[in-house]
């Protein structure tokens, strides 16, 4: 949008002293996600391996992390006798593991991100996603969502993700599948629920309703990044991704950030009602009872620039 010699942007805050070029800007205005090369060096990425490794032996303590079995494993006869590092898909909470916070506090990220959210940053949700080798249950497979629907804060414009591959992918080893410029078209948060698979579905792996067919005939485009490529996406962007048809798990590493200008909302009655019953549900059996949404949120963030806020 040009005004007079300058422009205006709608999803982008600053260019951080020009870290940004105005190309870079504009692709992001306008498809909702952006890819850098190589933000990570492979030493580092090597040390996220190890870790997550040591944390599936048990060999360090996981603290708070939440360590999750993909279903297939649980549902398939034998799949217990694999290595744990075939059969974990994703850890989370990750925010505060020594090792881990090396991705969360790198500075040429957060200088990336302040271009998204301003200089006050709030890390809100962390993961290290580990993609088992399908077994044939399709269960690899992530459904088209928008990641707004797990959150409980706003504004949307002011919150984005990032997800770093530590190895090379693919779409044979299942990379993230993306819908260009769906964060303006249609722009808005779509109703969730889980899909209505012949396969297994992992838990959490919501769906947007009744979308995911003809969004995946339409323009989806594969993301194939090399070890280290990072990309930048909007929380309304559809996005998911496909089955890991390779005998090697992929893994990445992903965090939510925020503006600490954003403020927590109230999902009651929204279509984001039957997340928020999950959560609570779960935290219901780890030993909270009545935990709000909101609650659950302020737990698991961590302030990684600037002051502290709203959030
Ligand atoms: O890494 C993947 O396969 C998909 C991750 C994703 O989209 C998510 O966790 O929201």
């Amino acid at each position: 949008m040009a005004t007079g010699n300058r422009k205006s942007y709608k999803y982008t805050l600053s260019s951080n002293d020009g870290l940004m070029s105005p190309e870079l800007r504009d692709f992001y205005e306008k498809n909702g996600f952006l890819v850098i090369r190589r933000l990570f060096n492979q030493t580092l990425l090597d040390q996220f391996k190890q870790r997550f490794v040591d944390i599936c032996d048990g060999k360090v303590s996981r603290g708070g992390i939440t360590v999750m079995r993909d279903i297939s494993s649980i549902v398939e006869k034998g799949r217990e006798f694999v290595s744990k590092e075939q059969i974990v898909n994703k850890i989370q909470d990750i925010l505060w593991d020594e090792v881990f916070e090396r991705y969360f506090l790198h500075p040429k990220l957060l200088d990336y991100v302040q271009c998204f959210t301003g200089n006050n940053i709030m890390a809100m949700h962390s993961m290290l996603i580990n993609k088992p080798p399908d077994t044939g249950s399709m269960s690899s497979r992530h459904p088209m969502h928008q990641d707004l629907h797990y959150f409980a804060f706003r504004p949307a414009d002011k919150i984005v993700a990032t997800w770093t591959a530590m190895q090379t992918v693919t779409e044979a080893n299942g990379c993230l599948f993306v819908l260009p410029g769906s964060h303006v078209d249609p722009g808005k948060l779509l109703p969730h629920e889980y899909p209505q698979w012949k396969g297994a579905v992992n838990k959490g792996f919501h769906g947007i309703i009744g979308h995911d067919d003809s969004l995946r005939a339409a323009k989806i485009i594969h993301l194939n990044m090399n070890p280290g490529d990072t990309v930048f996406f909007h929380p309304l962007l559809i996005h998911g991704s496909g089955p890991n048809t390779t005998k090697e798990t992929r893994k990445a590493i992903s965090c939510h950030f925020a503006s600490c200008e954003c403020q927590y909302i109230d999902v009651t009655d929204t279509t984001q009602q039957n997340i928020a019953d999950e959560v609570k549900e779960i935290a219901r059996r780890r030993g909270f009872d009545d935990m709000d949404f909101r609650d659950f949120w302020k737990f698991r963030s961590r302030l990684v620039r600037g002051l502290k806020m709203h959030l």
